[in-house]
């Protein structure tokens, strides 16, 4: 097709349909052999982390592992504390200018999250802070076991979607998805090895 270009061709994607969000799933956005190689070098060239949080009072561990990469300028908030960015490694930067190239924008930070097994999770929560503007587009690659990955608005019950984030998938959340949904990564009683999901940000550092 003539309005087709050769990137879309290559890795097609398909909208999620979520009145009040904007999706884009790519299911296949890396081969299953670079999927494979990615997932094997990340989770020995990140700088994985296990943050403890506040919870009722009392000091516990959260249920999976973080790591912050990205440009020296990009220290974030996480959960209250501040973290410094640990630089882009070679996978991360692979990956990086391939979801760039991609969509024809730039990050300069990942947020990286690593669930060990089935009850690694990550609780309802927006990614609407200052610091990432207004809309942001926030590409969220999937690598190792599929999980369950939820969405529900933050005002009308009824509107809610729950997807299957596959080995090697790209999700895009863009336009208004942030500011009208919240999303989780609940846990499942079904025994599961682990999975890396990767999300890139465009820090703006002075609003951090
Ligand atoms: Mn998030």
């Amino acid at each position: 097709m003539l309005f087709q270009t050769k990137n879309q061709e290559e890795t097609p994607s398909r909208r999620v349909h979520l009145e009040g969000a904007d999706l884009l799933y790519y299911p296949n956005f890396l081969s299953e052999d670079e999927a494979d190689l990615h997932f094997t070098n990340l989770q020995t060239e990140l700088n994985w982390k296990s943050f403890p949080i506040k919870m009722f009072g009392k000091m516990v561990e959260q249920p999976r592992l973080v790591a912050w990469h990205g440009l020296p300028e990009v220290a974030i908030k996480y959960s209250g504390v501040k973290i410094e960015p640990s630089p882009f490694t070679h996978t991360l930067l692979l990956i990086k200018q391939k979801i760039e190239a991609e969509l024809g924008l730039k990050f300069n930070g990942v947020l990286c999250n690593l669930y060990r097994n089935e009850k690694d999770s990550m609780g309802w929560h927006a990614d609407d802070e200052k610091y990432l503007g207004q809309n942001p587009v926030i590409p969220s690659l999937s690598l190792g076991a599929v999980r369950t990955f939820q969405l529900k608005s933050k005002t009308t019950a009824s509107l809610k979607a729950n997807l299957l984030l596959e080995h090697g998938s790209l999700l895009i959340m863009q336009g208004e998805t942030q500011a009208n949904f919240k999303h989780q990564l609940p846990k499942t009683s079904k025994p599961c090895s682990p999975r890396i999901n990767l999300t890139f940000r465009q820090i703006i550092p002075h609003l951090v």
